[in-house]
């Protein structure tokens, strides 16, 4: 690797042959150095380089950017699947058994366990990581667990540029598990091309499910713990609400029973994320899909940025002058206005 400083050749590009990014002439800093040379070993599919820059995202280091730029023609190959429910569905189970699946038809697979709700890593992915144990020892399961660690809404993004990073490193299947079905975990979902609902017996009438809002999302519906009474009835009520409100549509989402403890309807499942990948792929709704995802993740940019610089204008100013006098002479739009635009250019 050059030292610091140092000139490397012409263009950006990818170089097959030796698995490495050709950087452009110029002078680089150590950390971009460092990210160049990530970029180059994630790509050859290094299970470190990988998990250095999975923890890049999450630390949300600035040089991930550069990391990413380098990949990017590396990515768009993998079938990503998202996996909601409420905790405790069994999600997880469901998770280690897809995993099982793929890995006996040949695909490299990459997992991303989010927990939207705690800021620590707690219970939920303690219990991601327990449940998925088995295939620590595979190299072709990388399995990662990212908690919300105080970046407010900045999950959604954190977990696509991870999601990005495991197709770029060859990850031909991957599996972005959230638990609930609120906001937040709706964002997470975006990231997925095909989205699995996971219900249960025990979870309520299929109603409340609507009010979530995730029927909109849901690809395919799962009622795990099929081996618990009552996984029938919650079959047939999904059924017919799917009828209901998807009776028309290209897609129309199956239901399939599962019990990820034992395995059974494990199999039809893997069959049916295929079918909708196919499905998605020839209707041309995968690229849809991606173009929103990209769009979702450029005004996610655009919010981060303005809201720094927001917060750095507010660092400058004290407004101490202006909250000194009579307070009911303070117009907070127009402060707030000044703060923002201190030339004077108006943002309206
Ligand atoms: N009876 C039954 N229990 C299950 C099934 N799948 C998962 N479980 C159990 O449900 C609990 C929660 O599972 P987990 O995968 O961690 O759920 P998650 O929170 O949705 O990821 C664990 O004790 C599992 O063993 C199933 O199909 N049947
Ligand atoms: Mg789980």
């Amino acid at each position: 690797m050059p030292g610091i400083g140092a000139s490397c050749r012409l263009n950006p590009r990818y170089n097959e042959a030796s698995a490495r990014v050709v950087m452009p002439s110029g002078n680089y800093t150590r950390s971009q150095m460092l990210a160049h040379d990530l970029a180059g070993r994630l790509a050859a599919g290094d299970v470190r380089a990988l998990a250095r820059a999975i923890r890049m995202v999450e630390d949300r280091d600035p040089e991930i950017a550069r990391v990413l730029r380098e990949v990017r023609s590396r990515t768009g190959r993998a079938h990503i699947v998202g996996v909601t429910g409420p905790p405790g569905s069994g999600k997880s189970t469901l998770c280690d058994q897809v995993i099982e699946r793929w890995r006996s038809q040949g695909h490299r697979v990459g997992v991303i366990a989010v927990d939207p709700s705690s800021p620590f890593s707690g219970g939920a992915i303690l219990g991601d990581r327990i449940r998925m144990q088995r295939h620590t020892t595979d190299s072709g399961v990388f399995i990662r667990s990212m908690a919300a660690r105080g970046h407010v809404g900045g999950l959604a993004a954190a977990a696509r540029e991870a999601v990005r990073l495991l197709d770029a490193g060859g990850r031909d299947r991957c599996l972005v598990e959230t638990v609930g079905v609120g906001q937040s975990e709706l964002e997470v979902m975006r990231t997925a091309d095909t989205t699995v609902v996971v219900t249960t017996p025990a979870a309520g009438d299929a109603v409340q499910i609507i009010k979530a809002g995730i029927l909109e999302i849901a690809d395919i519906f799962v009622v795990n713990k099929a081996d618990l009474p009552g996984a029938a009835k919650v079959y047939r009520d999904l059924k017919d609400l799917v009828r209901q409100t998807k009776g028309h549509a290209a897609w129309q989402p199956p239901v399939i029973q599962t019990s990820a403890q034992t395995g059974n309807g494990v199999d039809e499942l893997v069959e049916a994320l295929d079918r909708h990948h196919d499905a998605i792929a020839t209707g041309g709704e995968l690229e849809r899909r991606r173009r929103e995802r990209l769009r979702a993740e450029v005004e996610a940019i655009v919010v981060e940025r303005s809201a720094d610089r927001a917060r750095r204008a507010l660092h400058e100013r004290t407004m101490e002058d202006e909250l000194a006098g009579d307070l009911r002479d303070v117009d907070p739009y127009a402060l707030a206005e000044r703060i923002l635009n201190p030339n004077g250019q108006t943002g309206r």
